[in-house]
């Protein structure tokens, strides 16, 4: 297919932003499938988007490697093979940079460019894109796949500048690996990225002295080398039914989700439950025994009180043990953690644990950190402090819909969305994974592809049915934005200092962002609205634009 060309008409097709899952997905997508023009720009030097610049030692994803995958072509599924058990980030890098050369999509992505605006052009009803390298591109669909936890935050600590070792965020690791052999280390932060790097980092550095703020609930992944037989008997054979599953289930993996309670059996079978669980590792442990846990605060205590067990169990030092008690919210309220070896590692004589929840940090020196109980000397600082998630990479760029209205101003309250998918006033703009969306509560792959392929058949009934510019009404926005606040309402997720309610970034409004009532509802949802001819969405013909750009 080949769009129509109104006269004054864009430069392209279609603009999409970022080059990792999503923006390949949405290339080949627009290009191959529909035949657009389309242009991708990647701010890093080679595709691969959050595997590109998560590189700290031990990075991982927490699905498991089959699943943590494009689904568009069989041959592919078939074709690729996994080491791992969880993908690591060298390998899943490797892939995404195979599927790009396999699918020849590099030759439509302009690398080392940085989106800095891009403004709706109500009179000619296309995007003006203007990049950092001084290209300014007009297109008719502008498409975000900048990812939802891609700008890193740094806190605002003050002495920084002044640090004579060196210091780096997980997020923009440098390519060249850091070298902690000798070193003594500082990290600070311990989410995902915190718990996947300090055992690594430990196990070569002189001495690591980690900065804990929230003790965490962390389940061990028992991660190993993949299980060929398993991937060669009964997943390639059975590939598409296991990734249909997927796209149905709760979280983007076709795991069993249990209905009981966790007060239908007795404490000791429970408790049995969760040994063979924690035995067996990964998120299971979470949703496969009982279904309150996420939901009832007495049922997630008793999983919680099990995990806190363990820790006292496995670190040898009391007071440490102590430190590292989760008791400030419930289990999952949280990004769910899964680590190797992340409790034993405070057993190292080279691992020390402060907690800034009583020992503050008052400033960074010249030589390392100072809390109120003192100074501690460093050669390295890492920041496992996480991101400003899913709407900070929107506002490193001026975005500006009808009437030059800012994306900043429009979501100051917290982002607002019409299915996580477009906002009021941003006419053909969308974003793949956007907040209102399952996105960062899913396997993300799979949310991904569902978000390309439902825009991709958007903007393909638009091409087809001459439909110029397409928004979502304020009123279908609002009810959306109503209605994932309700669902949240009713989980756990609402009792932790979570990035997903913007807690970590100071001044950030407290909203719950993405959408919590799972894939398969919100995949059925969006289905149905595309089959309905999308209720909640305007059309324009683009009859008047014609004119205007015309005369
Ligand atoms: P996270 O999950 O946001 O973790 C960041 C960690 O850094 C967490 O322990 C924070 O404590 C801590 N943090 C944040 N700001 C500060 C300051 N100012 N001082 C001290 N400690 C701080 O980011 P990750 O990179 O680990 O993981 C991001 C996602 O990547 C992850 O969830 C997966 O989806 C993949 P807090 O808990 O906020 O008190």
């Amino acid at each position: 297919m080949v769009t129509e060309t109104h006269q004054g008409g864009p430069d392209l097709d279609a603009i999409v932003i970022g080059a990792g899952f999503s923006g390949l997905g949405m290339l080949r997508r627009l290009r191959d499938e529909m035949g657009l023009s389309v242009r991708v720009f990647e701010k890093g030097d080679g595709v691969g988007g959050t595997w590109y610049w998560n590189r700290y030692p031990g990075a991982r994803c927490d699905s498991e490697s089959y699943l943590y995958c494009f689904s568009f072509s069989d041959e592919l599924l078939q074709d690729w093979s996994w080491s791992g058990k969880y993908p690591e980030q060298p390998e899943i890098l490797s892939y995404l940079e195979h599927v790009a050369e396999r699918f020849d999509l590099e030759r439509n992505i302009q690398f080392s460019t940085a989106v800095t605006a891009a403004h709706f052009d109500e009179a000619h009803g296309f995007w003006r894109v203007k990049t950092d390298r001084g290209d300014t591109v007009t297109c008719r669909y502008l498409i975000s796949g900048i990812g939802c936890i891609s700008t890193g935050n740094v806190p605002d600590i003050p002495g920084l500048d002044t640090f004579q070792g060196a210091w780096h965020h997980t997020g923009a690791w440098p390519h060249d690996g850091v070298a902690f052999e000798g070193k003594r280390v500082a990290v600070i932060g311990t989410g995902s990225s915190g718990v996947q790097a300090i055992p690594v980092i430990a196990q070569t550095a002189e001495h690591v002295t980690v900065y804990q703020r929230t003790a965490q609930f962390t389940i061990p992944a028992r991660h190993g080398t993949v299980d060929r037989r398993l991937i060669e008997e009964e997943v390639k054979p059975n590939y598409a039914s296991i990734l249909e599953a997927a796209r149905h289930s709760a979280g983007g993996v076709p795991a069993e989700f249990s209905a009981r309670s966790a007060f239908d059996v007795s404490d000791e079978e429970r408790h049995e439950i969760y040994e063979r669980l924690w035995a067996n590792g990964g998120h299971k442990f979470l949703f496969s025994a009982f279904g309150d846990i996420t939901t009832d605060l007495d049922a997630n205590a008793t999983a919680s009180d099990f995990i806190r067990d363990k820790i006292r169990e496995t670190v040898d030092d009391p007071e440490t043990a102590r430190k590292l008690l989760p008791t400030d919210h419930p289990l999952a309220s949280k990004r769910p953690l899964i680590d190797t070896d992340y409790f034993d590692t405070y057993n190292r004589d080279n691992v020390e644990l402060i907690t800034l929840k009583e020992d503050p940090i008052e400033a960074i020196t010249e030589t390392g950190v100072r809390t109120e109980s003192g100074e501690r000397d460093f050669d390295i600082i890492v920041f496992a402090t996480g991101f400003d998630a899913m709407t900070g990479s929107f506002f490193k760029m001026d975005i500006r819909g009808r009437n030059g209205a800012a994306l900043t101003d429009a979501w100051s309250a917290g982002p607002r969305t019409y299915l996580g998918v477009q906002s009021a006033g941003f006419p053909n703009f969308f974003m793949i994974t956007g907040p209102g969306s399952p996105s960062v509560l899913s396997n993300m792959p799979v949310s991904i592809e569902q978000h390309i392929e439902w825009i991709g058949d958007l903007i393909e009934t638009m091409c087809t049915q001459d439909r110029y510019v397409v928004e979502p009404s304020l009123v279908a926005q609002d009810d959306w934005v109503a209605h994932v606040n309700d669902v949240a309402s009713q989980t756990l997720y609402m009792h932790g200092n979570s990035w997903y309610l913007g807690a970590n970034i100071p001044g950030k409004p407290r909203v719950f962002m993405p959408y919590v009532g799972g894939v398969g509802v919100y995949r059925e949802h969006c289905e149905g609205v595309a089959a309905a001819d999308y209720p909640g969405f305007t059309f324009d013909d683009g009859a008047a634009i014609t004119q205007t750009a015309a005369g």
